[in-house]
């Protein structure tokens, strides 16, 4: 097949997500072509059957925001047509799947079929999309994509509750490459972030509100009162200021380590013992996930989808939003009871390989192109 991915480029679970389904439909003799207004950050455009298709947003005096999503929609339609597209796959509601369903009418009037697939990754439904000035949109797109997505049972009971009641939305969870993502039982280079032999645990996201970054200093300092702990903070954005104050006030400062964005992440991830990830709400969880592949067992909050992957006491553990206390004292078992954490980490490894490696994930989302192709004959 010859399918069109368009996602955000850049750092945040969506755009991971389709890089990586990208990379893997590739590999499986399909083409692929990206139409974004950057490269994908994860994305390596020297691999066989990956295009890369910038958006180029020309600004006018007149604009005060120029308009991305008619731009997006033009260079959709465009691309299409010169390398005879069968379908666009877009990540994340807004406003890609508007963009899409453009380029799928000005096709139509080049007499050229294009279908799309709308994946809906969490925010953009839960967030953005209960937004008043996006509900309508969100709402329309949806019930005019030729198929929807969801990443996870909870966003897609959420989606049908508030958005779309008739829609067909099929589940198919995220995935991660089982190869890449792997544990690493020596540590090697753990020592340059544990100089003193400290355990580490790691956080990975976007610093937005919605992922609690200041608890993950709080829970920290809490660990910090049992156990020679040191926290890795990757990645970075809006809460990242706030939480490196909050660590120098909470005299923590020289053991939260602030690494910013880092490419290779499945290098950093193994090192630690155990990755927190207090979201306020999180319709999958990538990041556990990954974790997970690596043998490192996560100690989350119990929202949105993140019990469908994770199970509470046997693979990583649950705790409600907000509770320092509760957070440390999990995180305290794992990195100071040894068999607990080697039974839990082969637990975690397994969660991953038996159901989300993407040997397992990408077949679903090839049947559904063809189901979609098929549907509109
Ligand atoms: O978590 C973020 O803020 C980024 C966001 C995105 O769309 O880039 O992530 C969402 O999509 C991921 C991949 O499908 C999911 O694993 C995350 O759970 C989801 N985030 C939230 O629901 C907050």
């Amino acid at each position: 097949m010859k399918i069109g991915i368009t996602c955000y480029p850049t750092y945040g679970g969506s755009g991971i997500v389709a890089t990586e389904l990208g990379l893997e439909l590739a590999r499986r003799g399909h083409d692929i072509h990206f139409i974004t207004y950057s490269n994908p950050i994860r994305l390596d455009t020297d691999i066989p059957r990956i295009h890369y298709h910038e958006v180029e947003v020309t600004s006018y005096p007149l604009f005060q925001y120029p308009p991305y999503s008619l731009a997006l929609a033009s260079r959709m339609t465009d691309v299409a047509e010169a390398y005879d597209l069968d379908l666009l796959h877009v990540h994340y509601a807004i406003p890609h799947s508007i963009s899409a369903l453009l380029a799928r009418q000005m096709s139509a009037r080049r007499s050229r079929r294009l279908p799309f697939v709308t994946t809906l990754h969490g925010t953009d439904i839960t967030l953005v999309g209960m937004d008043p000035s996006y509900f309508g949109i969100t709402k329309f797109s949806i019930e005019e994509s030729d198929g929807v997505t969801s990443i996870s049972d909870d966003l897609r009971r959420h989606t049908l509750d508030v958005f779309a009641p008739e829609k067909d939305i099929r589940v198919i969870h995220n995935f991660v490459n089982c190869d890449i993502y792997r544990p690493d039982p020596e540590r090697a280079g753990a020592a340059h972030y544990a100089p003193n032999g400290e355990k580490l645990i790691i956080h990975l996201s976007n610093f937005r509100p919605v992922k609690r970054v200041l608890d993950c200093v709080r829970v920290l300092a809490e660990l910090r009162k049992t156990t020679n702990a040191r926290l890795l903070m990757v990645g970075d954005g809006p809460d990242r200021g706030p939480a490196e104050h909050l660590a120098g006030t909470l005299g923590v400062k020289d053991d939260v380590l602030f690494l910013g964005k880092q490419n290779h992440v499945e290098r950093l991830i193994p090192l630690a013992h155990a990755i927190l990830m207090p979201s306020e709400m999180e319709s999958f969880g990538l990041a556990a996930l990954e974790a997970m592949a690596c043998g490192v067992p996560p100690v989350a909050t119990r929202v949105g989808g993140v019990p469908e992957l994770i199970t509470d006491g046997e693979d990583g553990f649950l705790e409600a939003v907000g509770d320092i206390d509760a957070l440390a004292a999990r995180a305290a078992q794992l990195l100071n009871d040894d068999a607990l954490h080697a039974r839990m980490a082969a637990a975690a490894r397994r969660t991953a390989t038996t159901r989300f490696c993407a040997d397992k994930l990408i077949p679903r989302y090839e049947a559904y192109y063809e189901e979609v192709l098929r549907a509109g004959l």
